[in-house]
């Protein structure tokens, strides 16, 4: 029979009504003994609740925004293998070495809930872990929780004592909650980060050089220079208290797509180039190809030929011409790898957030093609229909808001490339051609790269020779 048994929460130094702000498992997760089951966050630390047990949840007590004290109910776990003594309910179970025993209490706020104590709670050598929890007001709190990673055990374990740093073993991932509070302002997903520490321990630097190793295009190489961020913690305000508010989660495209626009914002060092294309020319030959294709397709199904199109294959030119821009750096900030092929990124705009297809090898394609490519990437981006390998491999990208409009912007290099084109809305301009102002058509291009490997004249010139290519196509030929 299913031997179904309440996780709950352990002596967490008196703390009362700590409020839920990470749930880590759900319901069908089968989590290990330690594992963390809830993350809580008081003003002055958080601290994870791990399973007392191995097992499988059936049911979680709690979400985000609730808030839990010592023996509040976490979980319903399933529990697997060697379990309790015969009739040890789990309380009972509890290893009776802290003095400092409560009774399980409901989830409820406790009138009266005095400031902890923890200082008071004692334990034997045995049994207890000492730890600190992490202070993120600035000041290390000193407060025992041991009893955090041991108190739920259904049968006592051997002594097991915990380092300075707040790890509890056997966690997946493995770190200490200063390091998940720290994961969670980059948005970094510790699953996916190699810890160096002992047993596999994440530290700060394993979180700060994965950052940097995925914007330099992968591996965990030290980055020259080293120093990492040192940001303040995010501002917590409840906008209630000003007035009227709903609360939206973010889609999972925004979360993704935000977690690496702020990498890159951060660890790149963004340089915007700007300049003017006329386009004159181009567009009315763009006008005169699509109204051919229209009649030729007799039922106007023909593909259209866009801006962004010709575009693409304007960068590809630039890019032969100079190739550090078609090109990555590694997470050593040491080596620069040219890249051989053109594969050419776009953003698009999506009901979700923004995603960025790509068209590959542009440099055997031509405009039409591409059209055809970009506008099949893009509705299926809008459909939400795009595979990861329809986003990999990019070597340079393009973000076009000239369909909806502006004159300038700063887009933010996608790593691990090295520059993104922007451009901006096409308006008819005077132009003063020697003689007179003559109406042209000027299309703003915005370059942004990397300036750890391109030089501002090295960017100037790639913008001029690009705007070059896009005033007469026919240079794209030489
Ligand atoms: N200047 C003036 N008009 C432009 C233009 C430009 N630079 N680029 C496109 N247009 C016009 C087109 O001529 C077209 O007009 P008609 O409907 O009269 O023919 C209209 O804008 C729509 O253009 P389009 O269908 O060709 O689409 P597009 O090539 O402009 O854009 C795509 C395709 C996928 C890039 C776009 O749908 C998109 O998602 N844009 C947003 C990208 C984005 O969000 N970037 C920001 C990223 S950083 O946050």
């Amino acid at each position: 029979m299913a031997d179904l048994k309440e996780a709950r929460v352990p002596d967490i130094g008196g703390y009362d009504d700590v409020p839920v702000i990470e749930v880590l498992v759900s319901v069908g997760d089968t989590v290990d003994k330690d594992q963390g089951l809830v993350t809580l966050e008081s003003d002055k630390a958080t601290m994870e609740v791990p399973s007392p047990f191995a097992g499988v949840v059936k049911e979680l007590k709690v979400k985000v925004g609730d808030s839990l004290s010592e023996g509040g109910v976490v979980a319903v776990i399933e529990a697997a293998g060697e379990e309790a003594p015969a009739k040890a309910s789990d309380e009972t179970a509890k290893p009776e070495a802290p003095s400092k025993q409560k009774s399980a209490k409901s989830d409820a706020a406790k009138p009266g809930a005095t400031q902890p104590e923890a200082q008071s709670t004692t334990r034997t050598a045995e049994t207890a872990a000492e730890v600190e929890p992490v202070d993120v007001a600035g000041q290390r709190d000193n407060i025992t929780r041991g009893d955090v990673a041991k108190s739920g055990d259904a049968v006592p374990t051997p002594a097991r004592r915990l380092d300075a740093d707040g790890l509890m073993p056997d966690k997946v991932p493995y770190a200490s909650p200063a390091v998940r509070l720290f994961a969670r302002e980059l948005g970094v997903d510790l699953a996916r980060v190699q810890g160096s520490a002992r047993g596999g321990r994440i530290t700060k630097e394993d979180v700060q050089q994965f950052v940097k190793g995925a914007m330099a295009g992968g591996g965990g190489a030290v980055a020259a220079g080293g120093g990492g961020l040192d940001l303040l913690p995010w501002p917590k305000v409840d906008f209630s208290r000003f007035g009227e508010v709903e609360v939206k989660p973010l889609s999972k495209i925004k979360k993704i797509s935000g977690a690496n626009l702020a990498r890159n914002w951060a660890m790149i060092p963004h340089v915007t180039q700007h300049d003017d294309a006329d386009v004159t020319e181009l567009e009315a030959l763009r006008v005169a190809l699509n109204k051919e294709n229209e009649r030729a397709s007799r039922d106007g199904s023909g593909t259209k030929l866009t801006m962004l199109a010709f575009l693409m294959k304007a960068s590809v030119t630039a890019l032969q011409k100079f190739p550090e821009f078609n090109a990555s750096l590694d997470a050593g900030g040491e080596n620069l790898t040219l890249k051989k092929y053109f594969h050419i990124g776009f953003a698009a705009d999506t009901p979700n957030g923004l995603v960025v297809p790509v068209v590959r090898d542009c440099d055997q394609k031509g405009v039409m093609e591409i059209a055809r490519e970009s506008s099949e990437l893009a509705k299926k981006a809008r459909d939400g229909k795009l595979g990861p390998a329809e986003m990999s491999g990019g070597c340079f990208s393009i973000s076009s808001l000239g369909g909806i409009g502006g004159t300038s912007f700063t887009p933010i290099v996608n790593a691990p490339e090295v520059a993104i084109l922007g451009v901006s809305r096409s308006a008819m301009k005077p132009v003063w051609n020697g003689k007179e102002f003559a109406p042209r058509l000027i299309l703003p291009l915005s370059l942004s790269y990397d300036h750890r490997v391109i030089d501002g004249a090295a960017a100037a010139r790639f913008t001029a020779y690009l705007a070059q290519l896009l005033g007469d196509m026919r240079r794209a030929l030489l």
